[in-house]
């Protein structure tokens, strides 16, 4: 039963995730971020950015209108997701390494996100927790009982938006036969869509992942109520840290797909929390401003697909 995200289970069914490393495809100058306004790890990236006040490129990759699967998108990130980091010309994929490299870089000039290496064990510790969650599935898997706010309604029937990227990726793999790179990261891709799907639809498979969340919601609790949130700080240490950016995203997540009454109490040291996180001015906005789906996701999708239907649209 797969009660975890495949990017984080299985290393071999996805191309491993890059470090800096020069793509000619990529801008050559600057620092940039392709990101889709609602993803969940655009979010934590886009916070992370903020809270290090570093200034960032914005190019949206529009999963509403499965950009990600772009020539030009794969040729910069094979994994077909955002978020990814380019700075001069070198890419950084998945957002724990687009997140620690950036903290490297630039905390120690902001004093943002230092901690020592015992600090940073326990950091990481709560990082990979809110990283294994399976927040695809608690997005778009149907819930019994729960009404998925708009956009999602529709996507939530029985894995039908995993079905169309199938369907999709099927179509590109024959249209890119013969170019390895891009044949080889859309095959790639629909396995990893289709052991998504699998985990979303099978039966049973939706309340073990909540059980499986409200356990892991359980030991957060624990730990806030135990450490050092309890006397003022954050979750992994007194100051504001990567986990805090970790599980920010995730609980306004949880919260927006109607999911908290089945995880946890309204009156409890999560809501405390997630009250305090939301309150911080990066969260507001790397997080927040972003998530105006109007203005920040169907507009510029009607836009983008009017432009593609009149062959004006251009490759990222
Ligand atoms: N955690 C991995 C996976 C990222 C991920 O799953 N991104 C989602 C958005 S939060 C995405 O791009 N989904 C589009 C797709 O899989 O087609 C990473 O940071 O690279």
């Amino acid at each position: 039963m797969r009660l975890r995200p495949v990017y984080v289970t299985d290393p071999n069914l996805v191309d491993e995730p890059l470090i800096d490393v020069p793509n000619q495809w990529a801008p050559q100058q600057g620092i940039h971020l392709y990101h889709f306004p609602l993803s969940l790890d655009s979010q934590k990236v886009r916070q992370g950015l903020e809270e290090l006040g570093v200034q960032w490129q914005s190019h949206p990759i529009l999963l509403s209108a499965h950009q990600q699967f772009s020539p030009g998108y794969v040729r910069v990130n094979s994994r077909c997701v955002v978020p990814t980091l380019v700075i001069d010309g070198k890419v950084t994929t998945d957002t724990i390494n687009i997140l620690d490299l950036l903290a490297t870089r630039f905390g120690t000039a902001n004093q943002c996100f230092e901690a020592s290496e015992e600090e940073k064990e326990f950091v990481n510790y709560w990082v990979d927790k809110a990283a294994g969650l399976f927040i695809e599935a608690l997005t778009y898997g149907h819930v019994e009982g729960l009404k998925k706010p708009f956009p999602l309604g529709r996507a939530s029937e029985s894995g039908r938006s995993h079905q169309d990227k199938v369907d999709l990726l099927t179509r590109l793999i024959d249209t890119y036969n013969k170019d390895p790179k891009l044949r080889g990261a859309y095959e790639k891709k629909r396995a990893v869509i289709e052991a998504t799907k699998e985990a979303m639809v099978a039966p049973g498979q939706m309340s073990a992942i909540i059980d499986a969340t409200r356990i892991e919601l359980e030991d957060l609790a624990h730990q806030l109520g135990s450490g050092q949130f309890a006397h003022g700080g954050w979750l992994a240490s007194d100051a504001f840290s990567l986990a805090d950016v970790q599980w920010g995203a995730v609980l306004y997540r949880l919260q927006w797909v109607g999911l908290q009454p089945l995880l946890w109490e309204e009156d409890s040291i999560i809501s405390a929390y997630a009250e305090k996180l939301f309150a911080k001015a990066s969260f507001q906005t790397g997080v927040v401003q972003w998530s105006k789906v109007g203005r920040k996701v169907i507009l510029p999708t009607i836009r983008y697909k009017l432009l593609k239907a009149f062959g004006l649209s251009q490759d990222i």
